[in-house]
């Protein structure tokens, strides 16, 4: 096309990204970071030629359905995008790429971040401190458990969950073992088994850690049943989905002590955290904090303009999803 493609930008993003954005396309920016609502997207998908979304943008079937349209990309700021509806975008002939690669590492040290913060009580025992509440140091005060040696579950071999493998592995000495339907070629330096069951992973695993997407097969994978297999001493982490965990069955099983501690990143019904999850001692809760550095989010909104930069040079997008 001649003129530059219209590019509507659903949130505020770095700097070097919207300057980039800017001298490419006629963007339309959201410098005051309000997310829009479905009118607004709507208006979006009659209005531009394409669409940079994030994961707080529910494109539903009715939304990518919109007629007259004039957008034909969905460039979604992210790996995940299980907030679009991908079949409805494939029969509305709309194309939808992610991000993947760019924010491996920095979600695999999230992981990590959240299994040691549970296992070591720190969540806990900042809370302590702040509240005035540390009256000195006790031999037998906030005892955790050690990690280095414990043996990781890792629900979904992909990316990510290969590098907190990774991570565990040549870092702390943990026996890794993963659950992952589809078979997947891995480098021998993860040191990681396959286990045959979901159930067997749960039951072996001192740590279980999420990676699948969130998918209508993974949703409330890990449910009051999966719950019920992990050992009582076990960690949960979750820095996937929360749709993967049935919330309530979790904020239960470690109110009641069943399941000794939690480390989340992620929500079923995302800014909205389970009451029942709030007042626990025993989970640490992060705000979808997963990708959030500067080089993380700084590279996945190029690979999203680099996808836009395909998409209207009429080439196939790299990582088109659709
Ligand atoms: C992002 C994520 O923060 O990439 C993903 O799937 O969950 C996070 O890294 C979020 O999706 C941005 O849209």
């Amino acid at each position: 096309m001649s003129r530059r493609p219209r590019v509507v930008v659903t949130r505020h993003l770095p700097d070097p990204v919207e300057r980039r954005i800017t001298d490419l396309f006629d963007a339309e920016l959201n410098r005051a970071d309000m997310q829009l609502s479905p009118v607004q997207l709507v208006e979006a998908m009659r209005s531009a030629d394409g669409l940079i979304t994030t994961v707080t943008d529910g494109l539903d079937a009715a939304i990518l359905a919109v007629h007259p349209r004039r957008a034909g990309i969905v460039a979604n700021f992210g790996v995940g995008f299980n907030h679009i509806d991908i079949a409805a975008a494939t029969a509305n002939g709309i194309v939808v790429t992610n991000t993947p690669g760019v924010l491996t590492d920095d979600t695999a040290d999230l992981a990590i971040t959240l299994m040691l913060m549970v296992a070591r009580r720190a969540g806990e025992g900042e809370r302590r401190l702040r509240a005035g509440a540390w009256t000195g140091w006790r031999p037998t005060q906030l005892l955790g458990t050690r990690m280095t040696s414990a043996t990781l579950g890792i629900v979904g071999m992909g990316r990510i969950g290969q590098a907190v493998a990774r991570r565990a592995h040549q870092g702390f000495g943990m026996r890794v073992i993963y659950h992952q339907p589809n078979p997947v070629a891995l480098d021998d330096e993860l040191g990681a088994t396959a286990c045959a069951s979901l159930e067997e992973l749960l039951a072996q695993s001192d740590v279980v850690s999420i990676h699948c997407p969130a998918t209508s097969a993974t949703r409330h994978l890990i449910d009051a049943t999966a719950l019920a297999h992990m050992r009582p001493d076990a960690i949960l982490v979750n820095t996937a989905r929360g749709d993967v965990v049935d919330e309530a069955a979790l904020a239960e099983s470690l109110r009641t002590g069943r399941l000794r501690g939690a480390g989340l990143d992620v929500y079923e019904d995302e800014p909205h955290v389970h009451p029942g999850l709030l007042d626990l001692e025993n989970v640490v809760l992060l705000p979808h904090l997963g990708s959030a550095t500067q080089q993380s989010r700084v590279a996945m909104g190029m690979r999203a303009i680099d996808n836009l930069i395909d998409f209207f040079a009429g080439q196939d997008p790299r990582d088109r999803v659709t």
